[in-house]
């Protein structure tokens, strides 16, 4: 038998995941592994979580692919990211926190990374630029720009995973009077330190994560006021004196915003919280996968294989309330799709596949069932491989609990502990609360008087 040859896309949490999907295959024995080569844009594995201070473009001349900030904590309790083949206890020796700060978790992320391994696939600082397939060799051509030679290379693969995220171009709304508004304009995706608005008056647009989050930062880090503009609901938390919601703004006049109540108020700073594009600028249109932030994107087999052509494959592609859980189930049934353990459908089959998971996608309402939705779709993958079980379904009631905590308190929600799924383990409790520690860097944070959490 040929050996297969597979192109992953992308280093980040996804195409780790994929690495360490079939690195897991090798040290179980399994024999005639495809080869692998993974592509990163970037000098170093982690994709989001990988800090860059840099906005617009990175050293090489490419478009910068971190959005995210320096302050940053996590967004939802660890206990629902947590690896089912690497806990925290493992990782940190001790209990710590529900919400760890980037830092820390990037650490958790990296560490059940055997680098040594890993790293041997991996061409850093090769953004790929273009993908075609031919339909006569059934292969692809996957051309990168190797930024460390300085020249173009083509290589010719059997699949092709594309992992190279969905949070990074900027879905940047117009509005009248932004081009004569006298301060900072800019995107959530070049936001990194709310110390840069500290006494200002900031206007926030968007009602989702970015907005919420970016917001809480910026009272956090000493912002006079934060106004967040939301276009079709609220954010609808109880906000403290300082942070409050109107509706859509319509138009600017110097530095005053105008919003659709009839309302206006003056700015220093507008941060754009309008979410991201699906950008594969390196795909031909008959193998672009076009999207929007949703749950169960179109056109997905099992949320990963392109109907038109399965042989390529999108990791990470969905909105999410399960992260790295999620991209290991994505990987694993990959993986065991390549090696011929699981035998895709036909077309028509798939298809059907994909229409019974977008209807039940359209009769979601509340944020407990899209939670439900998701953990169902992780069940599905996890059930066909041998990636260790774990309870997604506690998971879920967990980040349904989440919601409930940052309902009841959206400034403190982080200070909340949880019981961990896969050990038992109640998380630490913080010292003192989330928006009195201000240094949050891996050693600052470890350093700190956890509170061993009661039985
Ligand atoms: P990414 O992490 O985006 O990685 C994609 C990789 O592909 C990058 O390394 C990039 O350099 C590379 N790449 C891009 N283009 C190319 C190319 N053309 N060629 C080669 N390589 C390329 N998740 C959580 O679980 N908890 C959180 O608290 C949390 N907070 C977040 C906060 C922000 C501001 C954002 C934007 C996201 C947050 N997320 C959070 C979600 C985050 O997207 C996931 O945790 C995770 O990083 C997704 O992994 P990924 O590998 O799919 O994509
Ligand atoms: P999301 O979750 O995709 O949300 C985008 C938000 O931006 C959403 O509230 C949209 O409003 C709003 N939006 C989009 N276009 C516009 C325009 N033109 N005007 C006003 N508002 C607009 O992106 P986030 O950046 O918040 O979160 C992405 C990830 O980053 C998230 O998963 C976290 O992990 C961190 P809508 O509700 O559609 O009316």
């Amino acid at each position: 038998m040929t050996q297969k040859k597979i192109a992953i896309l992308g280093a980040g949490p996804s195409g780790l995941a994929q690495l360490r999907a079939f690195e897991a295959a090798h040290r179980a024995g399994v024999k005639n592994l495809p080869e692998i080569v993974c592509y990163e844009k970037q000098n170093d594995i982690g994709g989001m979580w990988n800090y860059t201070w840099r906005t617009g473009l990175d050293r090489n001349g490419e478009p910068v692919h971190g959005s995210m900030y320096r302050y940053l904590w996590s967004n939802g309790p660890k206990e629902c990211l947590e690896f089912a083949d690497y806990s925290f206890d493992e990782h940190f020796d001790r209990p710590i926190p529900s919400y760890p700060p980037r830092e820390v978790l990037k650490d958790y992320i990296m560490g059940r990374i055997d680098k040594r391994a890993i790293f041997n696939y991996i061409r850093f600082e090769c953004p790929a630029r273009w993908v075609t397939y031919d339909d006569q060799t059934e292969k692809f051509t996957v051309t990168v720009m190797n930024h460390k030679t300085g020249d173009q290379e083509s290589e010719e693969f059997d699949y092709v995973v594309v992992a190279t995220g969905h949070f990074s171009t900027p879905n940047m709304p117009y509005y009248e009077g932004l081009e004569q508004f006298p301060g900072r304009v800019m995107h959530a995706h070049d936001f990194r330190d709310a110390l840069e608005f500290e006494g200002q008056d900031v206007l926030l647009v968007g009602g989702s994560f970015s907005a919420e989050d970016i917001g809480t930062q910026c009272y956090k880090y000493g912002a006079n006021s934060v106004t967040i503009s939301y276009r079709t609901n609220p954010l609808g938390f109880e906000w403290p004196e300082g942070i409050e919601e109107r509706p859509l703004l319509t138009h600017l006049e110097g530095n005053v915003a105008y919003f659709n109540d009839g309302s206006h108020k003056a700015y220093d700073a507008i941060i754009m919280c309008t979410g991201y594009l699906f950008h594969f600028p390196f795909l031909p249109d008959e193998l672009r996968l076009q999207t929007h932030n949703c749950l169960y994107p179109d056109n997905l087999y099992k949320g990963v294989f392109f109907q038109d052509n399965p042989k390529l494959i999108y990791l990470g592609m969905q909105d999410q309330y399960f992260t790295f859980n999620m991209f290991d189930a994505q990987a694993w049934y990959v993986r065991d799709v390549i090696l011929g353990k699981i035998q895709l459908p036909d077309a028509q089959d798939r298809g059907k596949d994909i229409q019974s998971w977008l209807q039940r996608q359209e009769q979601l309402h509340t944020p407990n069932e899209c939670i439900d939705y998701q953990a169902s779709y992780v069940r599905d993958l996890i059930n066909a491989t041998d990636y260790p079980d774990f309870p997604i379904e506690k998971q879920a009631e967990l980040l349904k609990q989440w919601l409930l905590d940052k309902k009841e308190n959206i400034m403190e929600f982080r200070n909340k502990s949880y019981r961990s799924t896969i050990t038992g383990t109640m998380a630490a409790e913080l010292p003192k609360p989330w928006l009195a520690i201000k240094d949050d860097s891996l050693e600052g944070f470890m350093s700190l008087k956890f509170i061993e959490a009661k039985a």
